[in-house]
Formats: C-alpha cells, sequence, structure tokens
C-alpha cells in the first residue's frame, strides 16, 4: 500500500433540486464523514470536499414547474441541503456550487484545453427540437405514450410507471413539455469524449491496479469495460448550464456530468486559491470518492479518462467506497412520490437525535447489497443498543463513581483475571476498528465500537460494584476504573460515528479525544474529577415511531388510491376489436324502434335488474334490463329509449322479458341508454 501524505475526500454533489433523505445519507455522506472524522482524529492531514450539483435539466423543470428560475430553485435548495448536512454534524472544509463563477471559469478552461488539443470529436446527429418553443429538447422534456405500457406520460428516457429506460423516438406521439407541440427532428452538432480510446489504459489502472475496490464497483467497470466503450457527448442543447466556451457553440452548455465532477476542483480552489494543486496534482495526495452506487460510471470511467486527457499531472482516485442503494419500509425511496425521510424533516422531528440516525444509517449501511431502513428497527437499535447498552454502561459507571467516591477516578489495585480479560479486548477491537475503518467497511467498523460497549456493559454487569461496595471499597474502586477507562475508550471510538454523544460524553468525563489512547489503562488517572451523570441517549417511545410510520402510510394510501384511479382509467379506455362481419339481410332482420318507460322497479334480491314497462308503439310489454348500476327506477320513467323489439322472449328471475334495451358501454363497465336526439314517436323504426 502506498504511503501518502494527506488524504482528499470528495462527497458526490447533491442535485440542488430537492433536499437530501436518508439514501443520501446512508449512501454517501456519513460514511464519507465517519472516514474523514477518522482521520482528522488520527492527525493525518485531510481535505473534505463537497457541494451542489445546480445544473441539469431536472433543476430546469422544477424551476417551469414552479414558475420561478433555476437561480431560484438552486438557491433554495443549497441552503436546505447544506443546513442539513450541518444539522447532522457533517462538516465540510468546503461546500461549493456549481453555480458559481469560479466554477464556470475552471469548468470552461477544462473544456478549452481538451478542445484546443483535439482530444474531442464532433458528430451531428438528428435530435428533437420543439418548433413553438424554438429549442432543442432534453429527453426529458419530450413526454410520450409509453410503448411498454400505454402509460401517456412517459419520459422522454424513462417511463415512471412501468420502469423501462427509453429513448424519445420509442414514444408513441411524443410532444413536447414546453409548449405541446409535436416536436421535430433536427440536426446539432455536439463534442464527445471518445471514451473507447482510454479503455486499455483504464482496464489496467482499475481492473489490473485495484482489485481491492469493492466487488460491486469494480464489477460495474468490469461491465461497462467489457461491454466496450462508446463517445460520451459532453455538450448539450439546453439555456442552463456553464456556457460551451467556443465559437459556433451559441445555445449549448457543457453536460452536467461534464462539469459537476469538475466541480470537486473548483470548490478546492474556492477555499484554497494558492494551495488547491497540492490535492489534485500529487502523488503524495490520496484522493477518494464518496459515491451512490449509480454514480460509479462516471467516478471511475468518464471523470479519470478527462483528467487523463486534460493531464498535467492531475491525480487519479485511490479509492472510490460506492454504496447501494437504501430502500424504505421495504419500497425503493422516491423522491416523486414522497417515499423518503428527508434530512431536514428528520431534524425538526427528532431534535438532538442526530447520532441515532446516524448509528441505524451505519449499522444498516447497504455497503455490499442494498439495504432496508425500517421505523421499527430504527426504534429497536436505538432503545436496545445506544440506550440499554452504550447509554446505560456508561451511566452506571459515572452515577457509582459519583455514589462511592465522589466523582474521582478511584485506584486501580490489583488486576483480577476478568479485569485483565477486559482490558486485552479493548485492543483487539481497536485493531479491528482500524482495519475496518481504513478499508472503507464502515458497518463491521461500528461493530467494533459498540463491541466496546458491550464488553464494558458486561463487565460492569458481571462484576456487580454496586454489591461489591458493602464490603470491598478498594475492589470496587478497581472495577469502576476500569469502567471509566472504557467509558474513555468510547468517547474516541464513537467520535466517527455519533460524533455528538462522543463530545457529551468527553465533555462530562473530561476525557481525551486522542485515537493513540484508545486501549490503554491509564486514559484517566486515579484522582481526576468526572462531571455529572448526563443521559447519552433517551428512548424512543412507540407515538413518535407510529407517527412516522402514518406518515408514510398515508402516502401508500395515495400511491395506491392514484394506481387504482389509473387501472380503472386505462379499463375504461380499452376498446373491443371489431365483430365478424354480417350481411345487410341480418342487420335488416333486426326491428330496433323507439319506445317510452312507463314504469320502473327493481326486480327484488338482485343488484343489477330493473323491470321496466314500456310502451312501444305497437304493444306494451315488460323488458328486464341489468342496468340498475347505472339507472334508478324513477330516473328511467319517463325516459324515452331504443330497443330491439323482436329478440326472442327470455324469462328472467322468473319475468317473461320482452327484447332488449340498446345501450352503449365503455371498457370499465359504464353504461348509457341510447335515445334520439329528439323525442319522437313510441315504434319509430330505426336503421
Ligand atoms: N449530482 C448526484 C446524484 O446522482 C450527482 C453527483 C455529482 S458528483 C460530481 O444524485
Ligand atoms: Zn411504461
Amino acid at each position: 500500500m502506498k504511503n501518502y501524505k494527506r488524504t482528499l475526500v470528495t462527497a458526490a454533489l447533491p442535485y440542488a433540486n430537492g433536499p437530501v433523505h436518508i439514501g443520501h445519507l446512508a449512501g454517501v455522506y456519513v460514511p464519507a464523514d465517519i472516514y474523514v472524522r477518522y482521520l482528522r482524529m488520527r492527525g493525518r492531514e485531510v481535505l473534505f470536499v463537497c457541494g451542489s450539483d445546480e445544473h441539469g435539466v431536472p433543476i430546469t423543470i422544477k424551476a417551469r414547474q414552479q414558475g420561478c428560475s433555476p437561480q431560484d430553485i438552486v438557491d433554495k435548495y443549497n441552503n436546505i441541503i447544506s443546513e442539513s448536512f450541518k444539522g447532522f454534524g457533517i462538516n465540510f472544509d468546503v461546500y461549493g456550487r456549481t453555480s458559481s463563477k469560479i466554477h464556470e471559469e475552471t469548468a470552461s478552461e477544462f473544456f478549452k484545453k481538451l478542445y484546443d488539443e483535439g482530444k474531442f470529436v464532433t458528430k451531428t446527429s438528428e435530435q428533437y427540437f420543439d418548433p413553438e418553443a424554438n429549442t432543442f429538447l432534453a429527453d426529458r422534456y419530450i413526454v410520450g405514450t409509453c410503448p411498454k405500457c400505454g402509460n401517456p406520460d412517459a419520459y422522454g428516457d424513462q417511463c415512471e410507471k412501468c420502469g423501462s429506460t427509453l429513448s424519445p423516438e420509442e414514444l408513441i406521439n411524443p410532444r413536447s413539455k414546453l409548449s405541446g407541440a409535436q416536436p421535430i427532428k433536427k440536426e446539432t452538432t455536439h463534442w464527445y469524449l471518445p471514451l473507447q480510446d482510454y479503455e486499455q489504459w483504464l482496464r489496467e489502472w482499475i481492473l489490473e491496479g485495484h482489485k481491492e475496490w469493492r466487488s460491486n464497483v469494480y464489477g460495474q467497470v468490469k461491465s461497462w469495460l467489457d461491454g466496450g466503450l462508446q463517445p460520451r457527448a459532453v455538450t448539450r442543447d439546453l439555456d442552463w448550464g456553464v456556457p460551451v466556451p467556443v465559437e459556433g457553440a451559441e445555445g449549448k452548455v457543457l453536460y452536467v456530468w461534464f462539469d459537476a465532477p469538475i466541480g470537486y476542483i473548483s470548490n478546492t480552489k474556492q477555499l484554497l486559491p494558492n494551495d488547491w494543486e497540492k490535492w489534485w496534482k500529487s502523488e503524495d495526495t490520496k484522493l477518494v470518492h464518496f459515491i451512490g452506487k449509480d454514480n460509479i460510471v462516471f467516478h471511475c470511467i468518464v471523470f479519470p479518462s478527462m483528467l487523463k486527457a486534460y493531464g498535467d499531472g492531475f491525480i487519479l482516485p485511490d479509492n472510490v467506497p460506492s454504496n447501494e442503494f437504501l430502500n424504505l419500509e421495504g419500497d425503493k425511496i422516491s423522491t416523486s412520490r414522497g417515499w423518503a425521510v428527508w434530512a431536514n424533516e428528520y431534524l425538526e422531528d427528532f431534535p438532538g437525535k442526530q447520532d441515532v440516525l446516524r448509528y441505524v444509517l451505519t449499522a444498516n449501511a447497504p455497503e455490499t447489497k442494498d439495504n432496508d431502513f425500517s421505523w421499527k428497527d430504527f426504534q429497536t437499535r436505538n432503545n436496545s443498543e445506544l440506550v440499554a447498552i452504550f447509554g446505560n454502561f456508561v451511566n452506571r459507571a459515572v452515577v457509582l463513581t459519583h455514589k462511592y467516591f465522589d466523582g474521582k477516578v478511584p485506584a486501580l489495585g490489583e488486576l483480577q483475571d476478568i479485569d485483565k480479560g477486559v482490558l486485552a479486548e479493548i485492543p483487539a477491537l481497536r485493531e479491528s476498528l482500524e482495519k475496518n475503518l481504513e478499508g472503507y467497511r464502515f458497518r463491521e467498523a461500528l461493530k467494533d465500537a459498540m463491541g466496546i460497549a458491550r464488553v464494558g456493559n458486561k463487565y460492569i454487569s458481571d462484576t456487580e460494584p454496586w454489591k461489591v461496595a458493602k464490603t470491598d471499597m478498594a475492589r470496587t474502586g478497581t472495577i469502576l476504573n476500569v469502567c471509566l477507562q472504557i467509558c474513555a475508550d468510547l468517547a474516541i471510538a464513537f467520535e466517527p460515528f455519533t460524533p455528538f454523544a462522543a463530545r457529551k460524553l468527553r465533555d462530562m468525563i473530561g476525557s481525551p479525544l486522542e485515537w493513540d489512547l484508545l486501549g490503554r489503562t491509564d486514559i484517566l488517572p486515579e484522582g481526576h474529577q468526572i462531571g455529572e451523570a448526563q443521559l447519552l441517549f433517551d428512548k424512543i417511545d412507540d407515538e413518535a415511531i407510529q407517527r412516522q410510520l402514518d406518515r408514510l402510510a398515508a402516502i401508500r394510501a395515495q400511491k395506491e388510491a392514484e394506481a387504482a384511479a389509473a387501472a380503472a382509467a386505462e379499463a375504461a379506455a380499452h376498446v373491443e376489436p371489431q365483430k365478424p362481419e354480417i350481411t345487410f339481410d341480418q342487420f335488416e332482420a333486426m326491428d330496433i324502434r323507439t319506445a317510452t318507460v312507463l314504469e320502473a322497479e327493481r326486480v327484488p334480491k338482485t343488484d343489477k335488474l330493473l323491470k321496466l314497462t314500456i310502451d312501444t308503439g305497437i304493444d306494451k310489454r315488460v323488458i328486464v334490463s341489468g342496468i340498475a348500476q347505472f339507472y334508478t327506477p324513477e330516473q328511467m320513467v319517463g325516459k324515452q329509449i331504443c330497443i330491439l323489439a323482436n329478440l326472442a322472449p327470455r324469462t328472467i328471475k322468473g319475468i317473461e322479458s320482452k327484447g332488449m334495451i340498446l345501450m352503449a358501454r365503455q371498457g370499465d363497465g359504464k353504461m348509457r341508454i341510447l335515445a334520439p336526439e329528439e323525442v319522437l314517436i313510441n315504434g319509430a323504426q330505426i336503421g
């Protein structure tokens, strides 16, 4: 392993078009923060870079929906998102914005250099164009009927109903989201990065050189490379983004995935205008990108190829720890459906409980496979792990020290086997904790930290100092000394995971934050005064959980109602195919006439049938008709209708029915009677 001098940690730049949710926190930001806190604690030189990704089509769409400018949208969400990060103790050294001037300059310069050096190829192709709005249409701006499921509002890149990936060409009856006009095809020219030229180099660098990367990351890279790389467009016809800085490119901007990763560099520049290069261009810097799994190709293939093309000493990532997805109560998190737990709302609903979410998201982190977040699990992990093990242990140790020793750390006397056993476990846990943190296995690392709390909790339960105190104060002191050292260990080991509780604990017992002390038996010297006991965690009751479950249940119910309404609309729209041909004589054989309903009543013990007495102009007769779901007897009386008069009589529920009322019936079964446009005599012939 290479010995680096410093570490540059980046966390994926969240799109500033909505708040961040637990999936983002679990996938990217909590693990990145754990890693950075650990490195800082170890005294390493670290820079933690993030910021808002403020370009891309979804932002322009949201602005249009809300009747404001894209800048308004990104201002709003940049604010909400950065406040959420602060709220959770995720403290970046810089949180920049890709709509900033320095970013525009940096990204333009980057493009320009590649352009000048001939690193791009151009391609002219036909793209959809809105002739009314006079603009090219991004895939998201084209809607039409999904060829797979018939959803009339599928997007040009995806059908949100059936989940199919689409291209605008596949949509039936495509229309522009801007004007509703039918888009036409028009030629446009774009710049492409010929990724295939970097394929061999990527193979060597990643497939040969980074076999240690997580299997999900390595596997995705391998399958992209094995599938063969294609030139990738780096510009778009759009009016929101970094303008393409060359002549003849009016109306074009850099593709958001071209400019966004450059954001890592511009944000570093913003913070360190004179010193940024050592973070990006020194072989002594270890670059680590924390991202979600849908960003792997951009961080492992596209951005590295861009940096390689640029040259000039830019370093490449040493690792790209990427998580899989987190589901919520068994369903995929969906921003558009509101199926999410939003970071900002959590902070309001559970004030002071940032650590609980950090803990649960790490304990359940989707590191190797998709994982599920459930509120019940959240409650259990809080109540039976944080409260019952970690908090309870610390509380007992601190309370008893006050009770028997006035809050002064008692002397460590002669050690018994049980003490020695416990004290030996901690250095082993520390070693494992370090390995797991350095190896980006944060779930396992958290188990190690929690292992220390478990060891402590079991030790105090087994040794029962409150009983020993009745007979042997020196032994009680030894036990509590051991317990307090373990508390000090916990205040170090939990710093990356639950920084608020760790700090509270350090403040409570007056212990230092120094990684190297972890596992030592003399972190707190004899006679050291500790503060009053305070609860590190408290129980989360069923009511608080129920409120969250109710909120989700309402979203689920709404979704189900929408699905049912959509299914009904689809059924209603169903049109039966035409029946086999008949002859004119067959048609002529049918005696269809007007008639008027004289009396109407329900047929007893049925829901569907009405017994109608009608005047046909020829006679008065009875017809039994299955229309009771659509017409009441009162509505029918006096109505003129049309009947098939010469249909052979049938006995229905003991009533002889002579003829049939003509009805129009649509796909969902809804029926309406047919009647002449203007009242005619009864017995008028139809045909
Ligand atoms: N804006 C995040 C996302 O896919 C995307 C990351 C950019 S990192 C350079 O949600
Ligand atoms: Zn579909």
